[in-house]
């Protein structure tokens, strides 16, 4: 099904330079010892024509898997940022809020007086900087970036296996919002549909599920946390320990659409674990991310120890 699936889309643009982009980083990480995080973050698109005027998105935006790469990176690990074109950026996120303009003033009046940043912004924004520099002299942060399904599709499916030379230090994070639904390729129109020819009706097939490839085939010895997204809290629990049960992998993330920044639950096949977050904890600028990846880091180090411990 997922092999078919990807057969049958086109591939993205220089895969193959991507591939030894990912190969030569994980490498780079190998030779210091640095345990890696594949994180997936923001929504895909499913295009409704072949030559995309328009397509269907969802309401992801990405803070999930640009905070968590933060803290990630914070723990010592090498992340491979696997994140929606336009969606949020780890570092960069903290601005999103700012018009960029607004940071900056001109040093003087003369036509080449130097641009800095306006005084109010100086700690705030070297704080910024501080935390990123150290991640590029580490070379600890690769950036891939897709937009549709099938985009992000291949793209994991690459990532994932180019991880399997790290064996169980690698971890898988997929908080990206994938979409179940799409248009098969055959069925889609080329050009832009006309709203001439009258109301326009659609018919999706599912997208199969790819953890099933991912945790036998891609990635076999691997951490891998999956998140179930449900607006329900009734099925939130059984609907994730179902994905466990199916997919065979180490854990999943549970949150529902409207808590999800306060709120989750981390399943695994014998354990459910609650976190959560004070309004004192948010009001001071506190993170759920930070508390998610403190506990999957100490998960992680459990699974590659020799005896589990
Ligand atoms: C999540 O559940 C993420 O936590 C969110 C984060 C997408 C809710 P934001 O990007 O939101 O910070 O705005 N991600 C996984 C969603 C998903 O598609 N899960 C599938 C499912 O629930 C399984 S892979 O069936």
């Amino acid at each position: 099904m997922a092999a078919a699936f990807l057969n049958q889309t086109s591939k993205p643009e220089r895969l193959d330079e991507k591939r030894s982009e990912i190969l030569d980083f994980i490498e780079q990480q190998k030779q210091v010892d640095r345990k890696v995080v594949l994180v997936t973050s923001g929504g895909t698109t499913v295009p409704l024509e072949s030559k995309t005027v328009r397509f269907i998105d969802n309401f992801s935006v990405g803070s999930r898997g640009a905070a968590s790469t933060e803290y990630f990176l914070k723990k010592g690990y090498a992340v491979v940022f696997l994140h929606r074109n336009r969606s949020l950026k780890p570092f960069l996120r903290h601005l999103s809020t700012y018009n960029f303009l607004d940071l900056l003033e001109l040093d003087g009046e003369n036509q080449d007086a130097p641009v800095k940043v306006k005084s109010e912004h100086q700690k705030r924004l070297s704080s910024i900087l501080r935390d990123y520099e150290q991640v590029q002299r580490d070379r600890s942060l690769l950036w891939v970036e897709f937009q549709s399904l099938s985009e992000y599709l291949h793209l994991l499916q690459m990532c994932s296996t180019c991880l399997q030379g790290l064996g169980k230090s690698a971890m898988l994070y997929l908080a990206a919002a994938v979409a179940d639904f799409y248009i098969p390729k055959d069925q889609m129109p080329e050009h832009k549909i006309q709203s001439a020819e009258g109301p326009l009706q659609l018919s999706l097939q599912l997208v199969p599920k790819m953890l099933e490839p991912l945790v036998k085939e891609w990635v076999p010895e691997a951490f891998v946390v999956s998140f179930k997204l449900e607006t329900n809290k009734d099925i939130l629990v059984s609907k994730s320990l179902q994905a466990l049960d199916k997919y065979q992998h180490q854990l999943v993330i549970a949150n529902l659409l409207e808590t999800r920044k306060r709120e989750v639950k981390l399943v695994t096949t014998d354990n459910c674990v609650d976190i959560s977050m004070t309004t004192e904890e948010l009001s001071s600028g506190h993170e759920i991310e930070e508390k998610i990846v403190r506990e999957l880091a100490s998960l992680h180090s459990k699974f590659c120890s020799p005896d589990g411990h």
